[in-house]
Order: structure tokens, then C-alpha cells, then sequence
């Protein structure tokens, strides 16, 4: 589960939860919290169940794990996360967990309840979100990873595969994480690519097409494309392709324009490609 928004300065994060249930399985995999990622940076308040070190509540940031903030089994409580300028400041129902200085740049915030990847048990209920900041702005995507994408649309196994189509659409399920559609609903399918010509002035008019994605892309989708000449196995190419985005609030229209203008050559070709890294 993940609720995301990208909040710039100040902001105030938090929730109660109740009922929680967390199977440790010999790691903090198991957990609750809240998350603010900035760039490759991740400030994390973390309910889990015992640590190595006896401990359940902590705060993570870029440089180091804050272990040792509370001791705690409760299985209910409120986990709060506050900014303000350059000090972050973390409480467990009210008591100062943890402050610090933290990087001033938007961020990411969200609540999360995470399993370890186990066959084990994880449940807690969410209540009392709370959510302020200088800016917010919702991020459409609600998923980070093609993993978590595919196990909150139900799929697994063979069908969770990128290369799958267990709706039936004719879209592969990677296909569907980049446009934002439901890979188990074959009434929900990648729209098609518009295709067109871009007046370029004095080189001509260029092949283009676009694409609808899902914004923000998640960072381990690669969106490209390719061109050939001949349409022959290894004549793909996507040198010099130019890529331009349009952002339209809930989704990005990517424009790809070809790498030669129309006129020069016999015949060329374009195609999208997206690969998962
Ligand atoms: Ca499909």
C-alpha cells in the first residue's frame, strides 16, 4: 500500500493505526510507516517488531539507521514525521523520537504497510491521515515498482511477468505499468500511440508519435524509442531520437521525434520500447 504526494517546505505528516500485526522474520522487512524520499535520499519512520537491537520504532535517513528510538509492542499508536526548513523532527504518540537536519528539497511523502516478501502475516488499519505542507501536489503513480504493481492488481506467478497478458488486451503487463491501465481488466488498455509530423523549419518535417505514461514514470521503467531504416532484426537504433514531455496535471505525453527528417531517406520506422531495469 502506498499513498504518495510530493510536498515542497514545511510539511506535517501522520497517522494512528490500529490492529497492527507484525511477523518478524529476522529483519525489519516487515513494517509500518512513513516515508519522504528526496532524489535517491529516503527519511523513513518505521513501526516494526524488534529489532536485533530490541527496539521497534526508528527513524532512517541518507546517512545512517537512527536505531534505538523507542521500545514499543503496542499495536496501536500514532506515528508523526514533521519538517521545518532544514530539521526534521519524528514522534511516537507525541514523544520526540527523533530530530535531526534533513535536506530541504520536495519530497515524496507517503504511508506505507510493507511485507518482507515472506509467506508471512502483516495487517494493521490506517486511520487519522494527516497531511500539510507549503505545496502538495498528488502523484498519479501510486506505484514505485513493477513488483508491488503487479501484487495490488491480484497477479502472480506466470501472470505477474512483464511480458504477460493475463487480461487478455493484447497489451503486455509492463506496457500496462507504463501507461497507467489495469493489467487484469481487458477494458482498460493502453490508449494507441498518435502518431504525426513535426514542422522542424529549414531540416524539414520529422516522424513523430507519442505516448500517454503515467507521471511520475516509475524510476525502474525505461521508456525509449527506436528507429530502423528496413524494419531488420538489428537495425533498431535510438541514437539522436529527441524526447519532449508534455505534463498534463494526472499524466505526461511523451513525444519521440525521429533522428533524420522526412524526405532523405526511402523508407523509416519508429517503435516504443519500454524495458523494466
Ligand atoms: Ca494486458
Amino acid at each position: 500500500m502506498n499513498a504518495p504526494w510530493l510536498a515542497g517546505g514545511d510539511f506535517d505528516v501522520s497517522f494512528d493505526f490500529r490492529d497492527a500485526a507484525l511477523t518478524r522474520s529476522g529483519d525489519w522487512g516487515n513494517h509500518l510507516g512513513v516515508y519522504c524520499v528526496i532524489g535517491s535520499g529516503n527519511y523513513s519512520l518505521l513501526r516494526s517488531d524488534e529489532s536485533q537491537n530490541g527496539q521497534n520504532v526508528r527513524l532512517s535517513d541518507p546517512s545512517w539507521w537512527r536505531d534505538g528510538l523507542r521500545s514499543t509492542s503496542a499495536t496501536a499508536g500514532n506515528l508523526r514525521m514533521i519538517r521545518r526548513g532544514s530539521q526534521i523532527t519524528t514522534f511516537l504518540d507525541g514523544e520526540i523520537a527523533y530530530q535531526g537536519s534533513c535536506a530541504t528539497g520536495p519530497m515524496t511523502c507517503s504511508i506505507r504497510i510493507q511485507n518482507n516478501g515472506t509467506p508471512d502475516a502483516i495487517s494493521a488499519t490506517f486511520d487519522n491521515f494527516k497531511l500539510s505542507a507549503t505545496s502538495l501536489e498528488p502523484r498519479w503513480n501510486c506505484w514505485d515498482s513493477f513488483p508491488t504493481y503487479v501484487f495490488a492488481k491480484g497477479l502472480d506467478g506466470a501472470a505477474a511477468d512483464p511480458l504477460a497478458d493475463p487480461d487478455g488486451d493484447g497489451s503486455p503487463n509492463l506496457l500496462e505499468y507504463g501507461s497507467g491501465t489495469n493489467p487484469a481488466s481487458a477494458a482498460s488498455v493502453p490508449p494507441a500511440l498518435v502518431q504525426g509530423t513535426e514542422d522542424a523549419g529549414p531540416d524539414g518535417r520529422f516522424l513523430t508519435f507519442s505516448t500517454r505514461l503515467v507521471k511520475p514514470v516509475p524510476a525502474d521503467l525505461d521508456v525509449r524509442a527506436e528507429f530502423s531504416m528496413d524494419l531488420s532484426l538489428g537495425s533498431w537504433g535510438a541514437g539522436n531520437i529527441l524526447g519532449t514531455d508534455t505534463d498534463h496535471g494526472d499524466h505526461i505525453d511523451r513525444m519521440f521525434r525521429a533522428p533524420l527528417p522526412i524526405g532523405p531517406l526511402p523508407a523509416g520506422f519508429m517503435r516504443l520500447k519500454m524495458t523494466r531495469q
